[in-house]
């Protein structure tokens, strides 16, 4: 399949600068799935594929209707990817970018950056590459193109599509699919699947650069639980290190992270300490003497060790692309995760290099690759450095903890990087414009294959206000990560840090986000089957509303629950007979994201809780917005948030079925539909109404029933807000 394809030949000069191949080769490789290859392909230029899970067979030829065809050639010396199109089409995906969630007229350059305050090339660089882009026509049909190769490379959104790369010649892959969804799906059929995350991965968070020393950890762990403010996780950013070296542990201030972790555990905390790609370049470091034996380090063009500027800071960098330097890395989590650390922050992957050009190390770097990997030079396998560290990080971890389910966060990444690692956005700036761009931001990264993600809550740069933490609160409880954390010698920013009004709104958005977790945990298990982002954009509800197509001030949570934050101004919301609803019985305060239910609806919700090591799957309030026959429909996963048990059937997945009885009562069935764990649930329904949710009694019954409520609203007059 890789064989080089030079038996092709280049016909035309069409300008002096531009050559054309015209005798490119494609096959069908799948469902509507073709692969396109230039004239004089040489594989070992950008193959193995990095992206792909699997090696593609050809299934034939392509159909002669086959729409979109690219055209390779190389202009100005680069090698150049064109790709025309007919009729309108809205462009999404790119992977981690800023601006507008419709892409069409942008560019980006796919090339890993520390990009502070979004500030590199104007925001057109970020951590992450998706050499991906997803174009959906207005009858709703769309298609993907993928540029399989991991060179430094721009993609401009306009007609042609153009693809510009610094490397070899490459391969194109393009997806046809009946819509966005299903798109979306085969891309992760194609570059693979998160697996299940645990539960505590969708509780609040809370994050500071850094909280040091180990007694102000406890503190803050001390002050959720005294104010009764539900939390999950406490991050342990990079003081707690020795001298900033990577798998030690700061003697002063955090002389016993094993009692640490502890007590964390004992508030029902979870941990999550960070560890950054480079090695403090030091004699009798034990890290450092062990990567020193093995030759684990990048190298420079000449073949020396590759020394730069990071924290500790003069730095070694291993080699990701030698599969014994992967697997090195790997051992060194056994005794950090011993301590009892729960989760993994990858940071500064990029790599990060301070004095670098570019920030970077030199594009003439070199990296020695292996099993498969031919070696080649940093500007080849830059934007895979993250990439491949998650995927050893992740190794490690899953090795030092086999009952678990491994959790990273990393800030650099690649097309198909889901499979390791899930991601935040970098680091944002405490303000008005990064808050509303998280919404794209994170809506674009799940149309790019990484189902969960989200933005530091509050803002990581400068200094937040009352103000702003209170919507970004608000908002934030709603982000498939809900992760606040700031940079070291800001203000504080945790939900009490301005008084007691935001610390209420504060409260009462993370209880909501608790009291979501059932239909939360559901929507991670379905990302984890199907690549289906949890948050998703509007036009997902109605792939032929062109309304909703450059809708980015609200979003989806799965396909039922409908987030418009309270600051949205005008929104084109999606149609039908969403219903409001307000979760908790606290007081509603200015700030609030305002909730619907879609239509024909379930939405299994639960009960305030601190942290889900207390999540309940017994008690369950079954949120329904009947349609006006009376029908609605949903599902509630559980299993127990933890370990692989799930993988053995050890789950239970159920079904509610809401159909009308009678003229005057709805039956709400609930079935297992799959799975052997047994729920035992008590459950109620809460039928969502204009005048608020009204309760039927509780159950131990599969079966309740409950009366038409006659003046529930089924006319809402979507496309506002009411
Ligand atoms: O490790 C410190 C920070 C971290 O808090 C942040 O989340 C990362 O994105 N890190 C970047 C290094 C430098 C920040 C100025």
């Amino acid at each position: 399949m890789y064989k080089s394809l030079k038996h092709c030949f280049i016909v035309s000069a069409l300008t002096l600068t531009s050559i054309s191949s015209w005798c490119q080769t494609s096959n069908l490789v799948g469902e509507n799935i073709a692969v396109f290859y230039p004239a004089n392909f040489e594989a070992s230029g950008t193959l193995p594929s990095l992206i792909f899970e699997r090696d593609f067979v050809s299934h034939g030829k392509l159909p002669s209707k086959w729409k979109i065809k690219p055209i390779f050639s190389v202009e100005n010396g680069k090698t150049t990817v064109k790709i025309p199109y007919d009729g309108t089409i809205d462009f999404y995906g790119n992977g981690e970018v800023t601006g507008p969630l419709k892409r069409n007229g942008t560019d980006i350059t796919l090339w890993n950056s520390d990009s502070g305050a979004f500030s590199v090339d104007n925001g057109k660089r970020l951590y992450q590459s998706h050499p991906y882009v997803m174009g959906v026509r207005e009858d709703g049909t769309a298609f993907g193109i993928i540029a399989d190769n991991t060179w430094k490379q721009t993609f401009e959104i306009s007609n042609p599509i153009k693809i510009t790369s610094q490397g070899p010649e490459f391969r194109v892959i393009v997806i046809e699919r009946s819509s966005p969804q299903e798109l979306v799906k085969t891309l992760a059929d194609l570059t693979g699947k998160m697996e299940l995350p645990a539960l505590w991965t969708l509780g609040y968070q809370q994050s500071r650069f850094s909280y040091v020393p180990e007694s102000r950890v406890m503190t803050i762990a001390d002050e959720f639980r005294s104010r009764k403010i539900p939390c999950d996780v406490l991050w342990m950013d990079i003081d707690y290190m020795d001298e900033f070296k990577v798998f030690t542990f700061d003697p002063k201030g955090f002389p016993n992270p094993k009692k640490l972790n502890d007590y964390l555990h004992s508030k029902n905390f979870k941990s999550v300490y960070m560890i950054d790609p480079g090695v403090k370049t030091q004699k009798g470091y034990f890290v450092y003497d062990q990567g020193t034996a093995g030759n684990h380090w990048v190298k420079t063009s000449e073949g020396k060790e590759f020394t730069g500027k990071v924290w500790p800071p003069i730095t070694s960098f291993p080699d990701f692309t030698r599969p014994e330097t992967r697997a090195w890395w790997a051992t060194l989590y056994k005794d950090f995760m011993a301590t009892g650390i729960d989760g993994l922050w990858n940071d500064m992957n990029e790599p990060s290099v301070f004095d670098g050009p570019g920030g970077t190390m030199p594009e003439t770097n070199l990296h020695a690759g292996g099993g498969g990997l031919p070696g080649d030079s940093h500007l080849r396998y830059h934007n895979i450095y993250g990439f491949l560290m998650v995927k050893a990080s992740r190794e490690g971890i899953a090795k030092a903890n086999p009952e678990k389910r491994p959790f990273i966060l990393s800030r650099s990444n690649f097309l198909g990087g889901q499979k390791f690692a899930a991601t935040w956005t970098g680091d944002n700036v405490s303000s008005w414009e990064h808050l509303k761009l998280s919404i794209p931001m994170s809506l674009t990264l799940g149309l790019s294959g990484q189902p969960i993600s989200g933005p530091d809550i509050g803002g990581f740069l400068g200094n937040c206000t009352p103000e702003l933490l209170g919507h970004w609160m608000a908002l934030g409880a709603y982000y498939p990560i809900a992760r606040n954390h700031s940079v070291a010698g800001s203000v504080d920013q945790e939900p009490w840090a301005f008084g007691t009004e935001i610390e209420n709104v504060s409260r009462t958005a993370i209880n909501r986000r608790y009291q979501l977790m059932p239909y939360l945990y559901t929507l991670l298990r379905e990302a984890s089957e199907t690549g289906m982002p949890m948050m998703r954009p509007l036009f997902f509800d109605d792939i032929r509303d062109q309304s909703l197509r450059e809708e980015q001030q609200a979003f989806l949570l799965g396909k039922d629950l409908l987030v418009v934050p309270r600051w949205a101004e005008n929104p084109n919301l999606p149609k039908g007979n969403w219903n409001q609803f307000k979760l908790e019985a606290t007081q509603d305060d200015k700030y609030q994201a305002n909730l619907y239910i879609k239509s024909g609806a379930v939405i299994p919700i639960g009960e305030v809780i601190q942290s889900t090591a207390d999540y309940e799957s017994e008690i369950i309030t079954y949120l329904i917005n009947p349609t006006k026959k009376g029908t609605a429909e949903g599902t509630i996963y559980y299993d127990n948030g933890e370990g692989f048990g799930y993988k053995t059937n050890d789950y239970s997945m159920h079904k509610i079925n809401v159909s009308k009885h009678n003229s005057k009562t709805l039956k709400v069935a609930v079935e297992q539909v799959s799975g052997n764990k047994k729920a035992n649930r008590t459950s109620r329904v809460g039928y969502v109404t204009d005048d608020g949710i009204v309760y039927s009694d509780w159950s131990a019954d599969d079966v309740i029933y409950v009366p038409i409520i006659e003046d529930s609203t089924h006319s809402i007059p979507m496309g506002k807000i009411r």
